[in-house]
């Protein structure tokens, strides 16, 4: 008999629902769910396969524990009784900074991860904690963090009801949207266009995106500030700054008007290789669209000014009276959340040891995690737990990362595959599938684009412990209370304190254990006074509505302003003036995402890889003639760490002085498991990006404008 499951989909930061038909425990077939009060039927072909991934044959099932050099299947008592001992003897020798973690993508996507990770990571106390967000959007949280006061108040584009869209470095036709939760971006665009709004693309291709805009700039990467600060200039010098209702709560106008001086329209055009008259045609009507919002992504995250860059952003969303309107960058207000205001946002409260860094957001670059583990010394990392994360292939000059790995005494990894980083583990500890586990995606609905929630129970049974309950035996472990503690008894402990801070009695939740008493508390506690009793009633989710203002309650800075010119940033502004110089004829590569790619880890499903070699060096037809390369032959790119060996496509959407590959790619390495992937391998392009290139404020990696040099191979 078949039975049709409405799951909300957790590949990716859109949270559209499916319709999953699953009969005698398969899969039969996955469509989008046409009563979804978000997605409203719209579907990828990520999420199309999530059969695939479910009945992946190369999934792992069982623990796996290293015995004699190899990697060989154990019981879950046995994985934890050899994490206790490789772990408590670190712990108590050298302390809790020698086990450092990474917590991947995935795990935000990932409802138990996302909740009882947190409980493991500070139970464990370590400064050692790295994420993907350092080869992400930190910049973002420290801007807004510097801006608001709160590093989680990140502004979303009104996407539905804006006029105006100004979007650079993000191709959500291709990745469906980043800190913008929005599922069928197409339809939503196409909505835009339709009410005679207008959408410009600014990246240095012509991507899927940037070809259905109205129009398309093709910037020089890494410069997305210059332009950004000159489209500044024009609106003090054109008099078109109209704060409007944020008039009051906005300290540093005038600090930012002398701040943009220098960035003329003709100072920045010949290095972002923008036209000055069209930089200044773009502000003018972004400040005369009414309702218009700036929204920039990955492309404006990890480049040398990642945290000016995207400070920019919203000073323009600011200055142009869009902030927290309607059809502007507005704040969501999430049914559950992190709630309670935090202090005042700094950074620095503890710095890396090998290079200095300083903390941002209680993290330090992954791109410093190799050095940390190969200087001797007092507090080197000993031992590395990763959760969803595989950082040999994400993180810059992964090989140095690969061979710093080599070097632990002790490993441990909580994921779903035997890949090229947990190949590395001497404990592998595998969560259950996307289909057997519960989901509510508590961390994508803060940046939804309308407030929704929807509750997905588990749709099929397993044999796994679920990962909250991994999670809980590791903070057993790293507190000493041992591998043999009493779960529930941690898990009332968390409850309680979630209750506790919220002002509820932790017995409202009664009858209900891990993830699922800890959200029906948070909804409680919630702005919308749901239960989670509410949501399993709505099995398409619960609509409440489109984003409505939030300032000044959002605000928690120290003046209870917004802080347009906070100090720290306003410090970074001579780096970039430097850039000012002129331009560089440097040959630059930058990545790009691919619809049937989830980072690095889905191309072990079939469908998802099928047909030509994704992972190629695409080129522009100018610069192929000028190197000598061809359609179909392989190039040698070269950078300061290391040389790939990729594919040619010869393309003039690229700028060109500009190459891309995509990330993610090669698989073709010694002791993985994952055999589809390897059979379609590609190359990782993070052999060739630098783990020393960071964006000063942040320490996010530089990922997009290597110096490269590409020859025929
Ligand atoms: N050059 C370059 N590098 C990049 C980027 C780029 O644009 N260019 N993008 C960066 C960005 S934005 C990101 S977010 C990172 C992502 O990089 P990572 O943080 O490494 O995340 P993923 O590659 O998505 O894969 C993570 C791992 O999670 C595992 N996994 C999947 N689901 C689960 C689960 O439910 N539980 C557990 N325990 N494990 C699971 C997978 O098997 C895989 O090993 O890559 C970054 N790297
Ligand atoms: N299908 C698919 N979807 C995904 C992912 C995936 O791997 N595959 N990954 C997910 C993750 S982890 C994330 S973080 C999001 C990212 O979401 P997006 O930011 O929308 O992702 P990208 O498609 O990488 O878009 C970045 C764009 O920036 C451009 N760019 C590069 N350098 C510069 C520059 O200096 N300036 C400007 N203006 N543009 C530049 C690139 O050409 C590219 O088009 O996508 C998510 N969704
Ligand atoms: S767009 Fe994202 S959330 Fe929607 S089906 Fe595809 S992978 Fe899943
Ligand atoms: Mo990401």
């Amino acid at each position: 008999m078949t039975t049709t499951h409405h799951v909300t989909c957790p590949l990716c930061e859109a949270t559209c629902g499916l319709d999953v038909s699953i009969d005698g425990g398969r899969v039969t077939g996955v469509r989008g769910d046409a009563a979804d009060v978000f997605s409203a039927g719209f579907i990828c072909p990520k999420g199309a396969s999530i059969g695939g991934l479910h009945h992946d044959p190369d999934r792992l099932r069982t623990p796996l524990v290293r015995r004699d050099g190899e990697l060989a299947e154990a019981t879950w008592d046995g994985a934890f009784a050899a994490v206790e001992a490789g772990l408590r003897p670190i712990l108590a020798e050298h302390g809790s900074d020698a086990v450092a973690v990474y917590a991947g993508n995935p795990s935000v996507h990932n409802l138990a991860t996302t909740l009882y990770g947190r409980v493991f990571f500070k139970a464990l106390g370590t400064k050692n904690f790295y994420t993907a967000s350092t080869v992400d959007q930190m910049p973002k949280h420290v801007s807004v963090g510097y801006l608001f006061g709160d590093p989680l108040a990140i502004p979303v584009p009104d996407i539905d009801r804006t006029g105006h869209l100004l979007m650079l470095g993000a191709n959500p036709l291709v990745s469906n949207g980043s800190l913008m939760t929005a599922p069928d971006m197409r339809g939503r665009l196409r909505a835009l266009r339709a009410r005679g709004g207008k959408l410009v693309v600014v990246d240095p291709k012509r991507t899927r995106t940037a070809e259905f805009a109205d129009e398309h700039h093709s910037i020089r990467p890494g410069t997305d500030a210059l332009l950004l600060f000159a489209l500044v200039h024009v609106l003090f010098a054109e008099n078109r700054v109209s704060l409007g209702r944020l008039d009051g709560h906005v300290a540093g106008v005038d600090e930012v008007r002398e701040l943009a001086r220098p960035f003329s329209p003709a100072a920045v055009a010949p290095v972002t290789g923008i036209d000055a008259a069209e930089i200044r045609r773009m502000a003018v009507e972004l400040a005369d669209a009414g309702q218009a919002v700036v929204y920039g992504r990955i492309g404006t995250t990890t480049q040398a000014f990642g945290t000016v860059a995207s400070w920019l952003v919203d000073v323009l969303n600011v200055l142009t009276g869009n902030l927290d309107t309607p059809g502007g960058a507005m704040f969501p207000r999430a049914a559950a959340g992190p709630g309670g205001r935090r202090k005042p946002f700094r950074t620095g409260r503890w710095h890396s040891r090998v290079r200095g860094f300083p903390e941002a957001f209680g993290e330090l670059p992954a791109a410093t995690l190799a050095e940390e583990i190969t200087t001797p010394g007092e507090g080197r990392v000993r031992a590395l737990v990763t959760v969803a994360g595989n950082p040999c292939l994400s993180t810059p000059n992964s090989d140095r990362l690969t061979a710093a790995i080599g070097e632990l005494d002790f490993m441990v990894s909580l994921d779903v595959y035997r890949n090229e980083t947990t190949r590395h583990a001497d404990v592998i500890l595998p969560g259950p599938g996307p289909l057997e586990r519960p989901h509510y995606d508590l961390a994508l609905y803060q940046n939804a684009v309308r407030n929704v929630a929807n509750w997905t129970p588990a749709a099929l049974p397993t044999d796994l412990p679920q990962e909250w309950e991994t999670l809980l035996r590791l903070t057993a472990i790293v507190t000493g209370q041992g591998a043999g503690a009493d779960i529930a008894a941690l898990d009332d402990f968390v409850a309680a304190g979630i209750a506790g801070r919220a002002g509820l009695d932790v017995s409202v939740a009664a009858g209900r254990t891990g993830p699922e008493r800890l959200l029906d508390l948070m909804l409680r506690a919630g702005p919308y006074d749901l239960t989670l009793a509410d949501l399993e009633a709505a099995p398409h989710g619960v609509d409440l509505g489109p984003l409505t203002p939030r300032i000044p309650d959002v605000l928690c800075t120290a003046s209870g302003k917004i802080e347009l010119a906070p100090e720290a940033v306003v410090a970074d502004v001579p780096r970039l003036a430097a850039e000012l110089t002129g331009p560089s004829d440097q040959l630059v590569l930058i990545g790009r995402r691919q619809l049937s790619s989830n980072n690095s880890w889905m191309h072990n499903v079939e469908a998802l890889v099928r047909g030509k070699n994704r992972c190629t060096v695409q080129v522009h037809p100018a610069d192929a003639c000028r190197l000598g390369l061809t359609e179909g032959g392989v190039a040698t790119v070269r950078s300061r760490v290391g040389k790939i060996e990729v594919p040619v496509e010869v393309t003039d959407a690229i700028r060109p002085g500009v190459v891309s590959i995509p990330h993610g790619w090669g698989h073709a390495v010694e002791g993985v498991t994952t055999r589809i992937a390897a059979a379609h391998p590609g190359v990782n392009s993070n052999l060739v990006t630098d783990e020393t290139l960071l964006d000063a404020l942040s320490g996010t990696a530089v990922l997009n404008g290597i110096p490269v040099e590409v020859t025929p191979a």
